[in-house]
């Protein structure tokens, strides 16, 4: 099966609008002269979560196929954020694509890409104006995530039924980084499906992880257990694999059994190792997106808005399926993420 099919079906492209502005100015061939080579750079948050280099492999699978490069850089702040701009005009490239560490950075990204020249796709996490809302004149590819958290919520509800827990016993522990939109909307979307699916709204938990890496979650979801020590048995939601995987560690810390937690993440990519456990844990599945479909697709994009001019669509959301134990080795081999 075709590599990027997931993506390829699933992927929408929401709105296009015409009237705005492009991040960067094309640039300059001067007649008869012979075209620059098309670089851009592949900036990302978080360049050790497995969700990143999947994008980055997509990224060198689009250039490989159109024959322009690729310079993978992490910018785990602000100061780097900016010296790779920078480092990025001086090596030749026209543009790039971002995920940033703080999407209040957009302002400051935008006016060093113009400056410098350079055009700009955001992933995944989307730019904050300084008004507080999405700079949406950037072109963005992302989850559907309030989409995606609904199926988290209601898989969490099914296999929760299917083992036929009793709702008095159990409870939801949302863990939670709100300052970071796609997040929020994530586990908002979950904690909605839950309620819409009956769970007792009482017994659903919010906690706040204060860094989106294991430590942070296993800590957040550390202060709740404390908090509600007469529950039997937890559903847990997040807003990706890594953060359900800190509180399914917590609960196993706590002496919780496997059969007593579903944890159910989202990106499909930072979860393999745990599935492939010979005993099964209480990280029951994931949603996967395509991390490498969304890597080539952006690239693809930039490509083509600097060799064309071709504007990309300002808003494409993906969305995504349930992985469980059961499937996870062959849709992770048709997604081209395993070998
Ligand atoms: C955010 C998360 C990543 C991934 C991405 C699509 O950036 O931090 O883990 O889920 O959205």
């Amino acid at each position: 099966m075709n590599r990027l099919r997931l993506f390829g079906s699933l992927a929408l492209a929401l709105a296009v609008a015409g009237c705005t502005k492009p991040s960067g100015e094309p640039a300059g061939a001067t007649a008869g002269a012979k075209p620059p080579a098309i670089r851009i750079g592949f900036l990302v948050k978080q360049p050790e979560e497995p969700w990143f280099q999947f994008e980055w492999k997509g990224a060198d699978r689009a250039a490989a196929r159109y024959g322009f490069e690729v310079i993978k850089l992490g910018v785990v702040d602000g100061e780097k954020t900016m010296t790779a701009i920078n480092s990025l005009a001086a090596k030749g490239a026209q543009g790039f694509v971002i995920c940033t560490p703080d999407v209040r950075l957009g302002p400051a990204i935008v006016a060093q890409a113009r400056q410098n020249q350079l055009k700009v796709i955001t992933v995944d996490d989307q730019f904050v104006g300084a008004d507080g809302k999405f700079m949406t004149s950037v072109p963005y590819l992302g989850m559907s995530a309030s989409r995606i958290g609904e199926s988290v919520g209601r898989a969490l509800h099914d296999e929760m039924q299917r083992r036929r827990w009793p709702a008095e016993e159990s409870a939801a522990c949302v863990v939670t980084f709100e300052e970071l939109d796609t997040a929020r909307q994530r586990t908002e979307g979950a904690i909605a499906a839950l309620k819409a699916a009956g769970f007792p709204p009482g017994r659903i938990y919010k906690t706040p992880q204060k860094t989106t890496d294991v430590p942070g979650s296993f800590e957040a979801a550390n202060i709740l257990l404390t908090r509600h020590p007469a529950v039997k048995r937890w559903l847990i939601c997040a807003l990706n694999d890594t953060g359900v995987l800190g509180a399914v560690r917590a609960m196993e810390g706590r002496g919780f059994a496997a059969g007593d937690i579903i944890g159910i993440g989202i990106n499909g990519t930072d979860c393999i190792d745990e599935l492939r456990k010979p005993k099964p844990t209480g990280f029951h599945g994931s949603m996967l997106v395509s991390a490498p479909g969304e890597g080539f697709r952006t690239a693809e994009m930039l490509y083509l808005w600097i060799k064309d001019g071709t504007m990309p669509p300002l808003d494409t959301r993906t969305t995504g399926i349930l992985i469980t134990r059961e499937n996870f080795e062959s849709v992770l081999r048709q997604e081209g993420i395993i070998d």
